[in-house]
């Protein structure tokens, strides 16, 4: 019967394919507004590729500051490349206060990990760092000029999310 031709092979991919293509663009927007949303709270944010820095002058400790990002649907800043590096220095800068990055070496002493997990590749250490003064450094903040140091995590550090 005629009727048939309407759900059935081609038609009916043609038909996924548009639905699919519709459904892509919604959740593209979703996502933006998402990002939108949890970044509300914080202005003078920086956005460098898919990643949004932000923050709003508040201050913590470096578990202060991952709490106060994790509640907000983010998590704390953490450079993969030296243009987001770039991008958290300019908030940095703004405020003229170091931040922490989401990098430490709780769990093995000189191995820098990512949020506790993966194993950093992009570095952008201070000459001499990391040096694990007083062998109590295991947080690592940003300085004005970008470079990193690996630092006690119980310091007032601006507090730079990203989303
Ligand atoms: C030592 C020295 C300084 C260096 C600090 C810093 C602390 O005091 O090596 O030059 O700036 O450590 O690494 O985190
Ligand atoms: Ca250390
Ligand atoms: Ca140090």
């Amino acid at each position: 019967p005629k009727a048939e031709c309407c759900v059935t092979g081609k038609h009916l991919q043609n038909q996924i394919r548009n639905l699919q293509g519709q459904l892509k663009s919604l959740q593209d927007i979703i996502n933006k507004k998402h990002k939108g949303k949890t970044a509300k709270d914080f202005i003078n944010g920086s956005q460098i590729s898919e990643k949004l820095f932000a923050a709003n002058g508040s201050a913590g400790d470096y578990k202060t500051s991952k709490a106060t990002c994790s509640r907000a649907g983010g998590h704390l800043a953490s450079p993969r490349t030296s243009s987001e590096n770039g991008a958290i220095q300019q908030i940095i800068q703004r405020y003229n206060k170091a931040a922490y990055l989401d990098i430490n070496d709780m769990e093995t002493e000189g191995i820098f990990k990512y949020q506790s997990m993966e194993v950093i590749g992009y570095v952008n250490w201070a000459p001499g760092e990391p040096n694990d003064t007083g062998g109590g450094e295991d947080c690592v903040e940003m300085y004005t000029d970008g470079r990193w140091n690996d630092r006690s995590c119980e310091e007032e550090r601006l507090i730079i999310c990203e989303f």
